[in-house]
């Protein structure tokens, strides 16, 4: 007897995306937090150190019953088996991931949820593309939905729902992927298949993906209304919203560490700076910003971070050093009160 399974799943005019959940790992918010940023040295961030944010559990999924359905404004709406997937034409990108924070509170603690990691898929352009997509004034959002539901701050989601801007979803960078640094996405990662959205924050790329809609307006679910809008600090009123979409300018100090005793006087500063923006100048300063020694980022590949290293002279003593990166587009990172505000280690320097 042929085998006709796949063919049915692919086929079938009942088929359900939602067949293939079979349940939550484990119920309600969980993270994995990330090393301290001086442990974050390498420029590939392991999975093992990489952070994880899961709002309403982890689905488990079944793969054999596991298709991506693309549908909404699209004239030739399509479902793919994994293995019809894998068989696209597959693209890596380089990228940093960081989650934004928690939705409930305003942001202005610095959390240092990020990394670096490579992932591996099909572009998500190429998808509208075979779906038929034609730009048009309808075609505005692209939405995306998890295989997870449940409730996170007491508000129940049939659904993990995000959407995206149409030119953001158009972009070469944005991927459906089905690996990560060489691997096949595990469970926690949002595996068999998961959006990634470089330059978004880590909110947009939504894991153990089913369903990819092409929409006039934004998504209605609790993801993209009741959370995930914050005030845009452009607005000198500090009134509009926006959604939490294109990260802004970021970096961490990973040498000296908290604490660390320099012997010396000439101390090497080292960390990584990001943004949706590539990042140019990092400025450092040890007298809590009154001056501000230069230097320039390491260029940018593809959308990951990017590494700096100053060399200060500094006398003996205590010292709290800050550290503020520019993107290309002449963000700044502001001093305090943001969530991406400048890093601030102290250590101290003692004569050789
Ligand atoms: N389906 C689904 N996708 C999701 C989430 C989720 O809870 N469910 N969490 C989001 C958030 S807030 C972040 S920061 C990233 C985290 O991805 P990671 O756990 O692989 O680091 O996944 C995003 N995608
Ligand atoms: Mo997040």
């Amino acid at each position: 007897m042929p085998d006709n399974h796949d063919k049915s799943l692919s086929t079938s005019a009942h088929t359900n995306e939602r067949d293939a959940f079979i349940r939550l790992s484990s119920t309600g918010f969980q993270i994995r937090h990330p090393p301290p940023p001086h442990e974050l040295s390498s420029f590939i961030t392991p999975d093992t150190q990489l952070f994880q944010t899961i709002h309403m559990g982890a689905a488990v999924v079944e793969l054999s019953k596991y298709i991506l359905v693309m549908d909404g404004l699209v004239p030739k709406p399509l479902i793919l088996t994994l293995p019809e997937l894998q068989q696209l034409p597959q693209t890596s990108i380089t990228a940093f991931h960081e989650c934004y924070g928690s939705p409930l509170t305003p942001p202005t603690k610095a959390l240092w949820r990020i990394g670096n990691v490579q992932w591996t898929g099909v572009r998500l352009s190429h998808l509208l593309e075979r779906a038929g997509y034609t730009p048009s004034s309808s075609a505005q959002f692209v939405w995306s939905e998890g295989l997870d539901s449940g409730v996170f701050a007491s508000v129940m989601a049939d659904r993990y729902q995000k959407d995206l801007p149409i030119a953001k979803a158009l972009q070469p960078e944005t991927l459906v992927a089905y690996a990560m640094n060489g691997q096949p996405l595990t469970k926690e990662r949002g595996g068999p298949v998961r959006l990634v959205v470089p330059g978004f924050f880590g909110t947009n790329s939504t894991k153990w993906l089913c369903r990819i809609s092409v929409q006039r307006e934004r998504a209605p679910g609790p993801y993209t209304t009741r959370f995930y809008n914050e005030i845009d600090p452009e607005d000198p009123e500090g009134r509009r919203m926006r959604p939490v979409w294109n990260v802004e300018v970021n970096s961490v100090i990973t040498r000296p560490r908290p604490a660390e005793v320099v012997k010396g006087s000439r101390v090497r500063v080292e960390g990584w700076a990001w943004g949706d923006s590539a990042v140019g100048r990092i400025e450092v300063s040890y007298d809590e910003g009154r001056t501000w020694d230069e230097t320039e980022a390491q260029e940018r590949v593809e959308y990951s971070w990017q590494r700096f290293e100053a060399e200060i002279e500094l006398p003996p003593g205590d010292c709290m050093l800050l550290a503020r990166a520019t993107s290309l587009t002449g963000q700044q990172q502001p001093l305090e009160n943001r969530r991406n505000h400048a890093h601030r280690v102290n250590f101290s320097v003692v004569a050789d």
